[in-house]
């Protein structure tokens, strides 16, 4: 297992349409272990393989508290097959803008196809944090953030504070720059 770099705001790969698995191999087994390693010492709720730089179709989840067990879930080439009328807020986060939380609207349930970790097809009706996440992940796979769901003025605020935190960071040091590294 290894610890992938996770791609922060204003990173232009963020912004990458992932490409479908189409085989199950040893690769794509490697990156799904990589990605749990990498997601449970960020620490966050999911990763999509996009945000460590890979345009595959690959999301892992682990909903967990941290005085549960862990519950790991992956979920290949998904796909939104139905969204209820019905919308719900949550304040979400993101590993990719560290440190940034607001509320986003979104369906409230969604029923979700996918292939699983041994490449079975398989359905999901996800409501709640699931329904959540796993809309937020589905955007990431398509390049989307969820500040693109906020308005114009606060989605513009942000980028600009993570485009000032990342140029004077420097070229290299840029990549993993967040906008409290610059507040001294
Ligand atoms: O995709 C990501 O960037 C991961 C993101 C998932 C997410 C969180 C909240 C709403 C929608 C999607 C995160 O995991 S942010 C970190 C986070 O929420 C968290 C971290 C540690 C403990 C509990 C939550
Ligand atoms: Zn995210």
């Amino acid at each position: 297992m290894a610890l992938r770099e996770i791609l922060i705001l204003p990173d232009k790969r963020l912004r990458n349409i992932a490409e479908p698995v189409k085989k199950l191999d040893a690769g794509i087994r490697k990156l799904i272990e990589d990605m749990f390693e990498t997601m449970y010492d960020a620490p966050g709720i999911g990763l999509a393989a996009i945000q460590i730089g890979i345009t595959k179709r690959v999301v892992t989840l682990d909903l967990a508290k941290k005085e549960e067990p862990k519950n790991p879930h992956v979920f290949i080439n998904p796909e939104i097959i139905w969204s209820s009328e019905e919308r719900s807020t949550y304040e979400e986060g993101c590993l990719s803008i560290p440190e940034t939380y607001e509320e986003v609207e979104r369906p409230a349930r969604v029923k979700l196809k996918y292939l699983d970790a041994e490449g079975a097809e398989r359905e999901i009706d996800a409501e709640g944090l699931l329904s959540t996440a796993l809309q937020h992940e589905i955007d990431h796979l398509n390049g989307i953030l969820f500040i693109d769901h906020l308005s114009r003025l606060k989605r513009d605020r942000i980028i600009k504070k993570f485009a000032k935190a990342a140029k004077r960071a420097g070229p290299v040091a840029s990549t993993h720059a967040r906008p409290s590294d610059s507040q001294h």
